[in-house]
């Protein structure tokens, strides 16, 4: 019989990261075609200038078309249970994604970083310490530049955020040093459990040299053979030689063992949780060698990312934050603890919360509201959905993100916290979360105290 050589690739979904796999392969003068099951996919235009003679099929996938290659490169917004997909897997041929084709490049130890959430802030501070230290550095990956388009012959390490879908494609990664940060629920809609969503993540320790383990979660642990090296991060005081929170001279400071590394009060990004994201990136960056010094420093100057509970303003007697990309239960918990531990005495918290929440169960949030809640502003279509689960505190409905802001300034008191953190996605209201904080911000800057 014939031996399977070099037969075509189907790239599937011509998005960002079908468009880098399709100019990757074209650069190795690999044959393929290109599937995306939307009748108009966003990068089609650029691909059919740049590509004239490569077929592009849209429309619902074929197993006959995709059972004549030898490989499907997957891309993360199409789900493997497509029926053609499984049919295709099932008679052989495999399955891989850009992560695969990237690693297979890649010449430079790679950080990669997993989890429900905090992937982008941790993924930006790790970015910024081999900065800080002068380490050639390409930063990317679900944070947004297709990993395919940071490959550079120059690079001296890659620091990818990798999404739970970037991941259930992904073979072999080897990276220097790899974490899931944490894990609560999201993206039920694609997973048919909890577990499928965490065997997922837990690909990001495939092959690694280090695994960065979360203390305080136990769904982060990896499950490795013996001599991978574990370090652990968390908010309590470390073992030695792990990192964590100690008081020292009437204060909390991150440390490794019992070494003080930097007073909390000098970072910028504030909350607990947020300490918790400064301990992940530092034992990353000693994991793939980076100077203490240089990553101390780069933890000074970090201000955060926009719409991560991100300090807007004080005004009209109130502080505050736009956390738009709160868009899970597990996201608001980290933003209300975060900031109700900071609270100065008699203040309390103000959420504006709702939107799409995506079949997720909101009880979580009765403790920290009724602990640190002054009252809930509800917005979106289910917003009655977490009044019902939030009992604690009062709560308002709101029609859009102005009247949220207003009512936000008349109930509380002088010195609260507004805090928008929606646990629920945007686009019921808007076209994601970066219009919604935008909305917010508008909505605060046009604010009139009386
Ligand atoms: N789609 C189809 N049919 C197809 C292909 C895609 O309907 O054949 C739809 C998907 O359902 C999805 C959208 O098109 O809604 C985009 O999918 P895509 O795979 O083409 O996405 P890209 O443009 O390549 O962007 C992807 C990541 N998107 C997703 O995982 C959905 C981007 O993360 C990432 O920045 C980019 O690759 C570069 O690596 C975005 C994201 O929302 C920010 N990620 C999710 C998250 O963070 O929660 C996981
Ligand atoms: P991701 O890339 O995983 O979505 P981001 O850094 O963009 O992560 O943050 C997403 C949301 O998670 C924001 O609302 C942010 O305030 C919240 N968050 C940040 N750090 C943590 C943490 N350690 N645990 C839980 N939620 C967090």
């Amino acid at each position: 019989s014939l031996i399977a050589t070099d037969k075509s690739r189907v790239v599937i979904g011509l998005g960002k990261t079908g468009l880098a796999c399709a100019r990757y392969l074209a650069r190795q003068g690999l044959p393929f075609f290109v599937c995306d099951t939307r009748e108009n996919p966003p990068a089609a235009d650029a691909f059919r200038m740049e590509f004239p003679n490569v077929p592009l099929y849209c429309g619902a996938l074929d197993a006959e078309r995709l059972s004549r290659c030898n490989e499907i490169i997957l891309s993360p917004g199409v789900a493997q249970a497509d029926p053609a997909i499984q049919q295709t897997v099932a008679s052989g041929v495999r399955l891989s994604g850009d992560i695969d084709l990237f690693c297979a490049q890649a010449r430079a130890p790679i950080v990669a970083i997993t989890g429900s959430n905090a992937k982008s802030t941790v993924t930006t501070l790790v970015g910024k310490m081999a900065e800080a230290a002068g380490v050639r550095v390409q930063v990317g990956g679900n944070l947004g530049t297709p990993v395919l388009d940071l490959l550079d012959e120059q690079a001296e390490l890659y620091v990818l955020e990798l999404s739970s879908f970037q991941l259930e494609t992904t073979n072999d990664l080897r990276a220097a040093a790899a974490t899931v940060l944490n894990v609560s629920p999201d993206h039920l809609d694609r997973y048919d459990s909890m577990q499928a969503y965490y065997m997922a993540k837990h690909r990001v320790y495939r092959g690694c040299a280090v695994a960065v383990e979360n203390r305080d979660d136990a769904l982060t642990r990896p499950l490795l053979p013996t001599g991978v090296k574990r370090v652990e991060f968390g908010l309590g005081k470390p073992d030695l030689k792990q990192f964590g929170v100690i008081d020292h001279q009437g204060s909390s400071w991150l440390a490794k063992g019992l070494t003080p590394l930097i007073d909390s009060r000098e970072m910028k990004i504030r909350g607990s949780h947020n300490q918790a994201n400064a301990l992940a990136a530092l034992a990353l960056g000693e994991a793939v060698g980076l100077p203490m010094e240089a990553m101390l420093e780069a933890l000074r100057q970090f201000g955060g990312l926009e719409h991560r509970c991100q300090w807007i303003a004080d005004r009209c007697e109130r502080s505050w934050f736009n956390d738009s990309k709160g868009t899970n239960v597990g996201a608001t918990l980290a933003a209300l603890n975060g900031l109700g531990n900071t609270l100065e005495a008699g203040a309390r918290i103000l959420l504006i919360a709702g939107g799409e929440g995506k079949g997720q169960r909101f009880d979580e949030l009765n403790a920290p509201m009724s602990a640190y809640g002054r009252a809930l502003i509800l917005i979106g279509r289910d917003g009655p959905q977490i009044a019902a689960a939030v009992g604690s505190v009062e709560h308002h409905y709101a029609a859009d993100m102005k009247q949220a802001v207003e009512l936000a300034a008349s109930y509380g008191q002088p010195g609260d916290v507004v805090l928008l953190s929606p646990a629920c996605a945007s686009f019921d209201m808007f076209t994601g979360y970066p219009a919604r904080g935008q909305a917010f911000v508008d909505a605060v800057e046009g604010l009139r105290c009386d």
